[in-house]
C-alpha cells in the first residue's frame, strides 16, 4: 500500500497499476482524528472539483464510464464500498472501507463503483471542472481507445 503519488515521475495513464490505495496522513488526538489531502504530498494534481455521495441503495451501481483527463482521489468517509477499475487488459477491485484510504485514480480507466454499505458517504476530489466530453460512456468506444493507446 502506498503512502503518496508524488515524487515518481510521470505516471502511467490507461493502466490499472498507478491506480493504487493511498493511505492518508492522519493526526489522532483526544478530539478524534484529523485525515489530510494535500496537492504535491498524498496527490499529483490540483483539486478544482469535490463532490460527495450518500443515499446510495446498497445494490445500486454508480460509475459505469471511463475520463480521458480526470484524475481523482476517492475516499468513503463514512461506511465502505468497492471499485471495480478495468484498463481494457487488466482488471482489479478496490475496496475503501476506512476514511484514512484514499483511492488514486488516472484516466483511461474504466470504473464501476459497488457494495455500498448502508449510510455510506464517498468524496471525490477532482483534477477537473466537470465536462461531459471528458466521459467515455461507451464501453465498446473507451475500449477501443484505450487499447490503441497500448
Ligand atoms: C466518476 C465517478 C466515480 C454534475 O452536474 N456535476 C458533477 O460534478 C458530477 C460528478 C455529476 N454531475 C451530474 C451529471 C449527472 O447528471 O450528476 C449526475 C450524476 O453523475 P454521474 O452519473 O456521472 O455519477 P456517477 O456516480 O456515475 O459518476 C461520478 C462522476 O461523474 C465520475 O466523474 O468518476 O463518480
Amino acid at each position: 500500500m502506498g503512502s503518496s503519488v508524488n515524487g515518481g515521475g510521470d505516471v502511467m495513464v490507461g493502466r490499472v497499476e498507478p491506480c493504487r490505495i493511498v493511505e492518508l496522513p492522519e493526526i489522532v488526538d483526544p478530539r478524534g482524528s484529523l485525515c489530510v489531502v494535500e496537492s504535491g504530498k498524498e496527490i499529483d494534481f490540483d483539486v478544482k472539483r469535490a463532490y460527495y455521495m450518500f443515499g446510495m441503495p446498497p445494490e445500486t451501481r454508480r460509475g459505469g464510464h471511463g475520463h480521458r483527463r480526470l484524475r481523482q482521489l476517492i475516499i468513503a468517509v463514512h461506511g465502505s464500498f468497492k471499485v471495480d477499475v478495468d484498463d481494457g487488459f487488466n482488471r482489479r477491485t478496490f475496496v475503501l472501507d476506512h476514511p484514512r484510504l484514499g483511492l488514486y485514480m488516472t484516466p483511461m480507466v474504466w470504473r464501476d463503483m459497488v457494495d455500498f454499505a448502508p449510510g455510506t458517504v464517498g468524496l471525490w476530489l477532482v483534477s477537473e471542472p466537470y465536462d461531459e466530453t471528458d466521459y467515455y460512456r461507451d464501453y465498446d468506444e473507451f475500449l477501443r481507445d484505450a487499447r490503441s493507446m497500448a
